[in-house]
């Protein structure tokens, strides 16, 4: 674990103990400070006390005159739609708000550091779609290349869980829009935006606020290098913010939609090749169609990217190509679950809004198409005019009928649960056919977590195939 600086001998409270909060609780009593905690969910608190840490109710009036600082889990409301009880209190009594990305930044860097021989480093990866994939394609390349590194954030670790940096050591830390825009310290070596879509658009008020959260990890501290996915305005306007000209090699352009033709540092996949040129001269390639692991033109983009991170940490071309070779996808991303009878299986129930689930439609053919859930904010937009690999779409969730009706000019049939659903599409599919399940909508109507929807969705293709 990572200490907590800077407290020593301080109250610090902590709101929301699961992942990131205990991990917080724990680095902060670590660091010498004392965390009082609070969770509105009894059994988390129980937790938390088995661990010997102090629960308080932090919404009562005056909780918090001896609190020197509000650590905030990032599941928890800070300010739309309407701010936690707790935070509001903290507002209310200036007591600084933080999270454990600020708490990272501020203590990672250590006394020891001055021993070493090359400076430890921290790629901090953000964006809509893809950032998990980036992140851990990012690590798994550094691993096979022989470089020690860790893997922390979004992606399922709570960062201040990792092992103090040593000699040399690359962090790669997936980073939400709720953790950057909380976050007090946010000063990676390098920076990474993938994309930007409509998401979380209750808690940024909108696509503005979403954005500007997502800005901060290039604003606040100023990375040396910065990856940003040109594709969209947003990208363009922060890759054109960051840059003293279109030479500036410090802003690295990543594009899957066309040849990138600039001066500067630009990294793009066209008809799955990826291209690396600097200063207009070409400086490596990769055939991305034989990469089994990455699918699909927006695997193509996290590709890009997370090769631009490498080469920006002086990997060689051919390096990062065997790293790819070996990697192997993570779960619940357009992942091959099972092949039988020329029908292939995939899971990609991460798709939880209606980008990633377009994405997901456009790498595969002759698609048997898994999808509904809990719809986000936006409806559906134009999913439907993105379905044409589409034979047949089968919905889930409890608002089945409406997704469905929804789905126009694509045959669609109301199953409700995944089993139905699983069941049906896997009777009716021919060879040459891929069972997809890209839920475009949050699983919460029917499960706790995507990952548990990507569960169920393999055991009811396992109970199929049998
Ligand atoms: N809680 C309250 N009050 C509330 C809401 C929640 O007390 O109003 C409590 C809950 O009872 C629970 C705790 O807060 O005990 C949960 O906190 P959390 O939702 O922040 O979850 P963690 O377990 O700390 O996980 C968080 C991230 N969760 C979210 O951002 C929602 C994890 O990302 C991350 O992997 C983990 O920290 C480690 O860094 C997950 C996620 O869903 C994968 N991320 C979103 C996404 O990818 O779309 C952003």
């Amino acid at each position: 674990m990572i200490p907590v600086q800077g407290y020593s001998g301080a109250k610090v409270s902590v709101l929301g103990l699961g992942r990131s909060g205990l991990a917080t609780a724990r680095a902060l009593r670590e660091g010498g400070a004392e965390a009082v905690c609070w969770d509105d969910n009894p059994t988390a608190r129980e937790t938390a006390e088995g661990e010997g840490f102090v629960c308080r109710d932090l919404s009562r009036h005056g909780a918090f005159e001896d609190i020197a600082s509000l650590i905030v889990s990032p599941g928890i409301p800070h300010l739309y739609p309407e701010p936690n009880p707790v935070v509001a209190a903290a507002l209310e009594a200036g007591v600084p708000v933080d999270n454990d990305i600020g708490l990272f930044f501020r203590s990672f860097a250590t006394r020891q550091w001055d021993s070493f021989e090359t400076m430890p480093k921290v790629v901090a990866v953000t964006g809509s779609n893809g950032k998990s994939t980036t992140s851990a394609l990012i690590h798994h390349v550094l691993s096979e290349a022989g470089r020690r590194t860790q893997l922390a954030g979004n992606i399922g670790r709570g960062v201040l869980d990792i092992e103090p940096a040593e000699d040399g050591d690359v962090v790669v830390l997936e980073l939400s829009s709720y953790q950057t825009d909380l976050a007090r310290s946010l000063t990676p070596d390098i920076a990474v935006f993938t994309n930007l879509s409509p998401d979380h658009l209750d808690r940024h008020a909108g696509m503005g606020g979403y954005f500007a959260a997502k800005r901060r990890l290039f604003a606040e501290g100023g990375p040396d290098r910065a990856v940003i996915g040109v594709d969209e305005i947003e990208g363009k306007y922060l890759a054109g913010q960051l840059s003293e000209g279109a030479a500036d090699d410090r802003v690295m352009r990543v594009s899957t939609e066309r040849k990138l033709t600039g001066v500067g540092w630009n990294v793009f996949a066209r008809k799955g090749y990826l291209s690396e040129y600097r200063k207009g001269r070409q400086a490596g390639s990769i055939d991305l169609r034989a990469i089994k692991g990455l699918p699909g033109a927006h695997n193509h983009q996290n590709a890009c990217a997370a090769y631009a991170v490498c080469r920006a940490l002086g990997l060689a071309p051919r390096v990062i190509e065997a790293g790819f070779a070996s990697f192997g996808g993570l779960p619940h991303r357009s992942q091959i679950i099972a092949e039988q009878d020329g029908v292939t299986f995939v899971n990609d129930s991460k798709a939880t809004n209606v980008d990633a689930a377009k994405n997901a439609l456009s790498a595969f053919k002759n698609i048997r198409w898994i999808c509904g859930g809990l719809e986000k904010e936006g409806g559906l937009g134009d999913l439907a005019e993105n379905a044409a690999g589409v034979k047949k779409a089968y919905v889930i969730g409890r608002e089945a009928a409406s997704f469905a009706m929804q789905l126009k000019g694509v045959e669609a049939e109301v199953c409700t649960d995944m089993e139905t659903a699983v069941a049906k599409a896997a009777a009716e599919a021919e060879s040459g056919d891929t069972v997809l399940l890209a839920p475009a909508a949050a699983s919460f109507d029917q499960y706790n977590s995507f990952e548990t929807r990507g569960e169920d969705f393999a055991a009811c293709v396992a109970d199929a195939l049998k």
